[in-house]
């Protein structure tokens, strides 16, 4: 089979920053955390989900481990007192490119700013969707980081 195109941009994206993640592709779905860790068997800890707020009318990235909430007030005072909502799917995909379940942590048409989960960075290697909904790729927090430029913050409920 070959590669989907949003894999192809997720990983062109990748190469542009340096890395050359390892994609994994998983029949079985890859759509939630949950899904993820039990393809991968991994802790779902380890799952890193891309999602997408909106602080007034700018899109950004909640990067937030699999287990946990973001915490919209503790959001918004990290992006300087502005009110955060969660984007609908349609927003999401406009300033990411990418599908929900697909949509990786970096890669976009314009980049988006980002916030990091703290809880992240305690694991050797977490996960993250590659473009697609059943795709992933592993990578060093600190590498994620990194490629992302997100900022580290205590994000959580
Ligand atoms: N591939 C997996 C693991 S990396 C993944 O992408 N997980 S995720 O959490 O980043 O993406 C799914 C998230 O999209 C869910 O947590 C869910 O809260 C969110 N979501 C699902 N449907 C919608 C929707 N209609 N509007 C906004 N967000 C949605």
């Amino acid at each position: 089979m070959s590669t989907p195109p949003a894999i192809q941009r997720f990983v062109a994206a990748a190469e542009a920053v340096g890395l050359s993640p390892e994609i994994r592709e998983f029949p079985q779905g890859t759509k939630t955390a949950a899904d993820a860790a039990r393809a991968i068997g991994c802790e779902v800890g380890q799952i890193v989900k891309s999602l997408v707020f909106m602080a007034g009318a700018e899109p950004f990235l909640a990067l937030t481990s699999g287990p946990n909430r973001a915490d919209t007030s503790k959001l918004s005072a990290l992006m300087g007192g502005v009110p955060v909502r969660r984007a609908d799917a349609e927003e999401a995909r406009s300033a990411t490119g990418f599908s929900i379940g697909g949509t990786p942590p970096f890669g976009y048409p314009r980049p988006l700013r980002a916030l990091f989960d703290r809880d992240l960075l305690a694991y050797q290697e977490v996960w993250a969707a590659a473009g697609t909904p059943n795709a992933v790729f592993p990578i060093r927090p600190d590498d994620l980081v990194r490629a992302s430029g997100a900022q580290p913050a205590d994000l959580k409920e």
